[in-house]
């Protein structure tokens, strides 16, 4: 056992008798002439497998009750590996996933002829924009299960995001890696912040630190200065830092799978002015009575409330804003979302929250008119009574950030 076939042993269990699942790895999507897009494995596959190689299946049948596991991938090319790079042999996969029955992907049809007539229920990942091994929508794949096994299709994805919507301890520490590495860049990044530097400077800094480390960016950087910070996913980057602006940054990095998610806002010439310090305390504030306020039960629609809320009130005391409806005119996003193997780690939000659970928190306020956008994201993990702020030594507050 590892920890793939531990995690799959718990999903197998929910599983109905009588039935398949069929889990797809992805494929590569074409980018121009005979280039391709960097492959990204879909991560329910990952987290099930270990595997993150195009091209690869995992199929199990339940049938009474006994479970047999198959994994596939695409046959070992030695002439491809000397074109695009290192590939898995059989034992490879053997290893990582810890499955002993091993098929090439040319097997993939006739293992599917095997399930006619055995299994009543096919499970599939259903979410949009997965493929499988040859390039078909898995959506439009589900017609060929129906004709083909002759079986109704349920879709796996909720069981399999309940699953990882509790970290565990493994996990965890490897979050909390990926926030240490990200802090490191983040330190770098700040170091190049000046009047006169471009929002794209402050980026690559950044970028620079996480792929030194052997890292890959979470999803791409934010780094939006003066009234470009209202965009909340900013891409334009071109941007030249002036004095008397703030800088919003949101960034993560990791190499070990699980990012991190961090915001931080700065000021470009070290000061803030007394309006800045008004609403960036403001932020300030609401980040950690959010933090205080989570705990298991709570729900992330509790979490938004309670943001919405928190900030009306300072706002209107401030006098920033006349009535509360106008909140959402200053604070438009949501303040918190699950992490780990992806950015926006798929969660079933309705639960609630519970001890293992990594989510973010920041919340951010927006004033186009006054050219100021301030964002303070932490990553926070929800513990047995209360939470953690995983990010906590990241500088937040205005006396560290000033010069
Ligand atoms: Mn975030």
């Amino acid at each position: 056992m590892n920890k793939y076939s531990n995690r799959r042993q718990k999903l197998y269990k929910e599983l109905a008798n009588n039935s398949a699942l069929i889990l797809f790895s992805g494929c590569e999507i074409k980018k121009s002439a005979d280039g391709f897009y960097d492959f990204d494995v879909n991560k329910n596959f990952f987290y099930l497998t270990g595997i993150k190689q195009e091209g690869s299946i995992l199929v199990v049948t339940k049938i009474k009750n006994i479970v047999k596991e198959t994994i596939l991938t695409s046959p070992y090319d030695a002439h491809k590996e000397i074109w695009t790079g290192r590939r898995l042999k059989p034992e490879n996969v053997r290893e990582i996933t810890r499955i002993n029955e091993y098929k090439t992907t040319d097997e993939f049809n006739a293992l599917l002829q095997t399930l006619k007539g055995n299994v009543k229920t096919v499970y599939l990942d259903l979410e949009p924009g997965i493929f499988t091994h040859t390039g078909l929508l898995v959506s439009n794949f589900r017609e060929e299960i129906i004709n083909t096994v002759n079986a109704k299709v349920e879709n796996v994805y909720p069981l399999i995001v309940r699953l990882r919507m509790v970290k565990d301890e493994e996990e965890i520490a490897l979050i909390r890696e990926s926030i240490a590495l990200t802090k490191k860049a983040l330190d770098f990044a700040i170091s190049k912040v000046k009047p006169g530097a471009y929002e794209y400077e402050v980026a690559a800094a950044f970028e620079y630190k996480i792929k030194a480390a052997h890292g890959v960016l979470g999803f791409s950087t934010i780094a939006a200065t003066g009234d470009n910070a209202v965009i909340l996913h900013y891409p334009d980057l071109n941007t030249k830092l002036e004095a008397g602006e703030l800088l919003l940054l949101d960034l993560g990095g990791h190499n070990n799978m699980y990012t991190a998610d961090i915001s931080r806002t700065v000021p470009v010439n070290g000061k803030f002015t007394p309006l800045q310090i008004t609403i960036y305390e403001i932020v300030l504030a609401c980040n950690k009575a959010v933090i205080d306020f989570i705990k298991p039960g709570k729900t992330i629609a509790d979490l938004q409330n309670y943001t919405r809320e928190f900030l009306k009130e300072r706002l209107v005391k401030a006098k920033l804003m006349d009535k509360d409806e106008d909140i959402s005119n200053y604070y438009y996003h949501g303040v918190s979302h699950h992490l780990g193997l992806d950015t926006h780690d798929p969660a079933d939000r309705a639960l609630p929250l519970e001890k293992g659970n990594v989510i973010t928190v920041e919340p951010g306020l927006y004033f186009a008119k006054y050219g100021i956008g301030v964002r303070i994201e932490d990553n926070v993990l929800v513990t047995e009574k209360g939470s953690e702020n995983l990010s906590i030594s990241i500088p937040k507050e205005i006396k560290e950030i000033i010069s």
